[in-house]
């Protein structure tokens, strides 16, 4: 059995994931990482400020954002995976395609981020069971296109949960073993800020799935709100990596597995100030 990731810092700490996202349009870093160089290079910046795993990406989920045809998902990320794999990093594909997953394990990517579960790819679950390798299985409900009209709920923690377990049930009957599947309630995918911020405070109810949780939270647009100045203009999304470190600290105790983070120095040290005050009261 592959076992999943552990965090470098420690390993009771949640793993930390540093996203690359190597396009030009992603909602904070699109266009940064375009060339593989600048990709390798932030990802390898990424490892020695205490990744555990980068989290490359080819095609943006930011809402609205169009589809983007598989061979430049590909160009786009395998050429960087190559890279951080030869360096010795623990990579995963963030992708929605069964076929880019592949490609990308066959690179030497050992973690599969489908921010679907298996909802965009009707090939996604069996060809993940064929790999086994770790799942991320995120609550999506539509592409970045529509998603925003599928923000309704009359009680997300529970629809979300029940959504999980559905797409949980349907992956391991395509043979997905239990063991490799971490959740994910997908902050900011079809839900608007009062639904995040619910699950967000509800982590005891996806806990009840019996999975590892990761979450990514990190510079998304209910912190820019939560930050907005007195015009209400939103925050840019660049001032909100000081919130998405205390935020990740504050899953610590959720019980939270994973953060997907953006600036992995802040969350990295706010996750080792929390520890030590976890510390001192042992
Ligand atoms: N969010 C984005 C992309 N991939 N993967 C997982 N598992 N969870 C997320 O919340 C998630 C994701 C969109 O954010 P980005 O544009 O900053 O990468």
């Amino acid at each position: 059995m592959l076992e999943l990731p552990t965090s470098g810092i420690d390993p009771r700490l949640p793993v930390v994931w540093g996203v690359l996202n190597v396009t030009p349009d992603s909602f904070s870093d699109g266009g940064l990482f375009e060339s593989v160089a600048a990709a390798a290079e932030q990802g390898r910046l990424l490892t020695k400020q205490g990744a555990d795993v980068i989290d490359i990406g080819g095609e943006s989920t930011r809402p609205g954002a169009d589809r983007v045809p598989i061979d430049v998902e590909l160009a786009r990320v395998l050429p960087v995976i190559e890279e951080l794999v030869a360096d010795g990093a623990t990579v995963s594909i963030d992708t929605m395609r069964a076929e880019v997953a592949r490609a990308a394990v066959e690179r030497g990517a050992s973690i599969i981020n489908d921010v679907s579960g298996g909802r965009a790819d009707p090939n996604m679950h069996a060809t993940v069971a064929e790999l086994d390798v770790p799942y991320v299985l995120m609550h999506w409900r539509s592409h970045s296109t529509s998603m925003d009209q599928f923000a309704y709920y009359n009680d997300v923690v529970l629809e979300v949960c029940d959504e999980l377990k559905e797409q949980i049930a349907l992956a391991t009957t395509a043979g997905i073993a239990r063991e490799r599947i971490i959740v994910d309630p997908g902050i900011g995918f079809a839900k608007d800020l009062d639904h995040n911020w619910t699950l967000l405070r509800s982590m005891d109810r996806i806990r009840d799935l019996g999975l590892p949780i990761l979450v990514g939270a990190s510079r998304k647009r209910f912190l820019g709100a939560l930050l907005a100045d007195d015009t209400e203009t939103p925050r840019d999304s660049g001032g909100r990596d000081v919130a998405t470190a205390v935020l990740s600290a504050l899953l610590v105790d959720a019980g939270v597995w994973g953060l997907r983070v953006h600036d992995v120095q802040g969350t990295v040290d706010a996750l080792k100030v929390a520890h030590m005050l976890g510390e001192a009261d042992g």
